[in-house]
Formats: structure tokens, sequence, C-alpha cells
């Protein structure tokens, strides 16, 4: 296909004001490397590894041949009751890259299924060890962590709920850490806000600790803008679920793989979750695939009961497909052979810098960022909230660049092979855009 002249109507697009696009779709064709390609053979950017995903770069050749070799092997084994030797294998490699005592796999096709597993696992723990009453999940404002229903539930984005209740009783959540009157311009984590941390100890005080089974966070908020945890904040949410006996579930879809210069958040901050989900850079977004990554002590107490009886109903039929496991242990190739998370540590520096360089601007009332993310955030116009920031995206796809926006808030996540001219390009043609706007 060298043109794209497709009737638009039958795809029911994601996350996407459908009719305004099909009036002016935007569609890709290619993309190899930092680069898409449009039908007209123009070269766009990725400002954001597609969707926060493709951290190796587009089309990475190890990983297309993996996937290629595996077609010719074996496309599907049975999930249940059976196995292939890639599973075990991911699940090792997997093991190995993740800190402290994260010794088990649960493998999924996305982040929200990552999600719902890693709060079913949750509860299902609590419960094999006597603490049956155990069974809230405390969730936090701003909070994104998919699209199911317990995701939804524990996710604190307005619009992404409010067609869809009644959610899951027994949630609460916890207040967002975003604060620009203290923090606006910080450069990496900002200084003010680890006291937020302590409103789960009024939620304690509130509910009673008998009543909570786990508190998932995303240690770094994506999805609802970037929102970077201040210094001291995720130390504090790890002490004081230990002090109650709460789980902690890190929610690293976005982070998890180099996003921030380490192989996770939780390597990154030094903080030790009891659970970590993932997906996205698991595989980098070559074939869908999450994992829920699961602490020596969850796993052991739900390892119960008689050997020949199923210790947890939960899974998919395409849990640890063949593909996905195949292109998720060339991915970690990929990862370590070209020191891409070690790349990305590198860069942060200049990128830092960059990014920051747009806060010039009238509009421009935060830039932050951390590894290799970045946000700047815009003041919305009067009566017209996310317009600006909208103008901004169209106008950065015209001149070559992709970008994401939420709000007015435009998110940038570069595939972590970027290059130092290539941030400069990101830059310019963003410092150009805003003098616009
Ligand atoms: N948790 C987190 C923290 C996420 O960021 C999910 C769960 C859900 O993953 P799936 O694979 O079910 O989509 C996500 C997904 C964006 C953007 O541009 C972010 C996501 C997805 C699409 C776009 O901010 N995050």
């Amino acid at each position: 296909m060298t043109t794209f002249d497709q009737d638009t109507a039958a795809y029911w697009m994601p996350f996407t004001p459908n009719r305004a696009f099909k009036k002016n779709p935007r569609i890709i064709a290619a993309a190899e490397g930092m680069y898409y390609q449009t039908f007209a053979g123009d070269r766009i950017l990725d400002g954001c590894a597609g969707l926060w995903c493709v951290n190796a770069g587009h089309g990475n050749r190890k990983i297309n041949q993996a996937i290629k070799d595996q077609v010719d092997r074996m496309t599907y084994a049975p999930a249940f009751q059976a196995g292939h030797p890639l599973a075990f294998e991911f699940a090792e490699r997997l093991v190995e890259l993740f800190p402290g005592d994260l010794n088990h796999v649960f493998f999924t096709n996305s982040g929200s299924e990552s999600v719902d597993t890693a709060l079913k696992i949750s509860r299902a723990y609590q419960k094999t060890r006597g603490k049956a009453g155990k069974i809230k999940l405390i969730g936090r404002e701003r909070g994104y962590h998919g699209v199911n229903f317990g995701g939804l539930s524990v996710g604190g984005i307005s619009p992404n709920r409010q067609a869809f209740g009644p959610l899951l009783p027994e949630v609460d959540h916890l207040p967002h850490t975003h604060d620009l009157a203290q923090n606006a311009f910080s450069k990496g984590q900002p200084e003010q806000g680890a006291e937020k941390a302590d409103r789960l100890l009024d939620l304690i005080a509130l509910h009673g600790a008998d009543s909570i089974a786990a508190v998932i966070v995303e240690p770094m908020a994506g999805s609802a803008g970037v929102l970077i945890p201040p210094r001291g904040y995720l130390e504090k949410l790890r002490r004081i679920c230990t002090d109650h006996d709460i789980l902690l579930i890190f929610d690293e879809v976005i982070t998890a793989f180099g996003r921030l210069g380490d192989s996770c958040a939780a390597a990154c901050f030094g903080v030790q979750p009891d659970l970590i989900t993932t997906a996205k850079g698991l595989t980098n977004g070559a074939v869908p695939m999450g994992a829920v990554m699961v602490s020596d002590k969850v796993h052991d107490a739900l390892m119960t009961g008689p050997e020949n009886m199923i210790e947890l109903f939960h899974g998919y039929t395409y849990s640890g497909h063949p593909l996905a496991c195949a292109a998720g242990i060339a991915a970690l190739d990929v990862y370590r052979e070209e020191g891409l998370f070690e790349r990305a540590r590198a860069m942060a520096p200049y990128w830092q810098t960059a990014i920051h360089s747009l806060a010039r601007h009238d509009s421009v009332i935060d830039v932050r960022n951390l590894g290799l993310v970045g946000a700047i955030e815009l003041e919305p116009r009067d009566g017209q909230p996310t317009a600006r920031a909208f103008d901004a995206y169209l106008k950065a796809f015209e001149a070559g660049l992709l970008v994401r926006t939420t709000a007015d808030i435009i998110a940038l996540s570069p595939p972590l092979i970027i290059s130092e001219q290539q941030i400069d390009f990101i830059a310019n043609t963003l410092d150009d855009i805003l003098a616009k706007i």
C-alpha cells in the first residue's frame, strides 16, 4: 500500500475524537528507529516512543528477527496446564532485572490486565493468610491504571471513569502530588510534598488497616500529564504500608524498562514494592504483553493447599504467548547489548537542559522532567481548556514531530536511542511553536 484511501467509518478508534479525526486523519505508514513515515514520504520524529512503549526505537532488527523465527516454530501453545520454554526463560530473565525479591512473574497481555491481576493477587494474598477483611484498594487522584474495571476503580482521571459506573466498591484515593505553587519548574524530583504520603495515615485512620489490602500508585504518573514524585514521598508510602501490613503495588507500565535510566522506578528510587505491574517496553511494544512481578512473600503465601489444586484461579488464553515471549526476550537482549538504560541516564542531563529552555515562553506555566520524560504545562486559553496544547500537537505534527498531549500538558518520552541532535530538534520545534500559540 503506497497511499491511504480507506473508508474510515468501520474502525472505532480508542481514546480518539473519532468524528474530528476521520475528517482529517493522520495516518502513519511505516516506522524505523526514531522516525515514523507518512504515505507522502514525510518523516516524523517520535517524541513519545509510540505510546511510551518503543524504548529501543521502531523496528529493531533483532526483535523483529526473534518474532519471525518464533512464527515459524510455534505461534501458540496452551497457557493453562501446559507450557512452552520461552515463558519460563523470559520469566527468569525478568526476575534478574527487577530489584529485591520480586522473583515471580505472572504474564498478561496489557497494562490494564497487569493492574487487574495485581489487584486480584493482593486480595487473594490477604484472604489466604486469614486476613479476609483486608479488601480495600487505595489508588490516587490523577492515577492511570488502564481501562478495565479494577484499574478504572483505583484510577483517578475523572473523564475515564464517569460514563462507566458503578465501579468497584471498597476503593479510596490518596491525593495527587502535583503542586505548581510550590514546585513549578523543578528539575528532576520536586523538593516539596513528601508529606502528601501522610494522607495514607488518614485513610488508615478512617477505614482501619484491617480493611486495606493494597495501595497502588504509579511511581511517576504518566498519563495524567507526567507528575514526578516529590523527594521522600515514595519512601514514606513504603514505610506506612509496611507499618500497617498493607501491600504496595507500583504500576510501572510506563516507567519499567529504562524510561527513568534504570530497569524500573523501584530501582531508580531505591524503594521496594511488593508487586510491580509492567507492559509496553516489556516487548518494546512489538507484541502486546504485560507482566506482574510478584515478591516471594506474596507468591509463597499463595502456594499452599493440596498440590494438585490450582493456587490462583486467574489467567488469560494468551498469558505468556510464544510470540510475545520471543519479542520480550529479544527486547531484554537489546536493552542490555545497547546499554539503553544507561544511555537514558546519561542523556537525562542534556534532555533536562533542552526542555527547560522552553520555560521562557509566557504560555508555559511549568516544565518538569525525570529520566527521558518531560512535560510542558501550558496556561489554558480562556474558556477553552485543552485547545492550546492540541494546537501545539497539530503544529508539531506538521513540523515533523509527534508529541502527546493531555489536558494542556505536552508530554514527551522519546525512544531511549535518541541523540543529542534529535533532542535539539524536539526543543527547537517546540520553541518555534510555543512562540506562536
Ligand atoms: N498503567 C499505567 C501506569 C499506564 O500508563 C496502563 C496501566 C494500561 O496499559 P494498557 O496496555 O492496557 O493500555 C497504562 C497505559 C499516554 C498513554 O500517552 C498512556 C498509556 C496508554 C496510552 C497512552 O499517556 N498508559
